[in-house]
């Protein structure tokens, strides 16, 4: 998906959602366990298709897939299958490797199982991330700053006598190896308060922000200092969402909760 369709699909849909599918065969409704032989796959199903025309992406975390084995995996892949065209599919699964290993992570989410998105630790570096930026159309979503109560044991760590964190110098590095077009970064909304300085080193680049919701980070905060003119942030809800309701009717709740996320959005954004 190129930078003008998914800014297109924000404007259409008047929606920043992205709806996560951390589906955990624990957290889903009985009845579908009782019911369905592969109940992960229909409450993705039925999840999808209730937020499908609100969400603009949807990121399907890769450990809750393959923590069940084959079965986990071939869920994953069928899962994608059942996302609209005009969605972005990100793969949260937080690869890099040496170049060589790289190119075949890159393989497996963007041939394979034709993700949009992979998200990538920058930690090895230049050649670890490249073999990604390799795919026309595609793009990967580098971890700056996390939502984690650990991201500060290293990505606030001064780097030079100027003071810089380690973050901020991901994000310098980072961003000169592919382009606007083809890498955004994920924050965390649980630091509101670096909105502010992550838009001075990376003014245009989408940011993908995980944190809102079952995590308490503060929307209000990160749309104030992190929206651009492109939008430039995909606002990320897991549990949130997909768990709102144990019952029946935990697709129309998941729809409910959806909707009053992007109302919170519109009363701020105009789209
Ligand atoms: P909820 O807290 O349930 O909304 O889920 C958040 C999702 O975002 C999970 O899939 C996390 O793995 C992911 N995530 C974070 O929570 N924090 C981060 O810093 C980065 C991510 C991510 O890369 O998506």
């Amino acid at each position: 998906m190129t930078r003008e369709s998914l800014i297109e699909i924000i404007k259409r849909k008047q929606s920043l959602l992205c709806v996560g599918l951390d589906t955990d065969l624990e957290k889903i409704p009985g009845f579908l366990k009782q019911n369905f032989d592969n109940p992960v796959l229909e409450f993705n199903r039925r999840i999808i298709k209730a937020t499908a025309d609100i969400a603009v992406a949807f990121k399907i975390n890769t450990a809750f897939y393959e923590s069940q084995g084959e079965e986990g995996w071939k869920n994953l892949i069928e899962t994608i299958k059942l996302i609209p065209e005009d969605i972005l599919i990100i793969a949260d699964a937080k690869r890099a490797d040496i170049g060589n290993t790289s190119k075949m992570y890159a393989k497996a989410f963007f041939e394979k199982m034709n993700a949009d998105a992979v998200t990538v630790a920058p930690y090895m570096g230049m050649d670890s991330v490249k073999p990604f930026l390799e795919y026309k159309n595609k793009w990967i979503i580098i971890l700056a700053l996390t939502s984690n109560i650990g991201s500060k044991d290293f990505q606030y760590l001064p780097v030079d006598r100027a003071g810089t964190k380690l973050y901020e110098k991901v994000l310098e590095t980072s961003s000169s190896w592919g382009n606007i077009n083809n890498t955004m970064f994920v924050v965390g909304a649980t630091h509101p308060e670096d909105f502010k300085s992550i838009r001075q080193i990376v003014p245009q680049h989408f940011l993908l922000v995980p944190g809102i919701g079952a995590q308490g980070g503060d929307l209000q905060q990160v749309l104030k200092h992190g929206l651009i003119s492109d939008y430039g942030l995909l606002i990320n809800s897991s549990r949130g969402i997909i768990y709102a309701s144990n019952g029946e009717d935990f697709d129309s709740a998941a729809r409910k909760k959806a909707l009053e996320l992007i109302y919170k959005i519109r009363k701020i954004i105009k789209f």
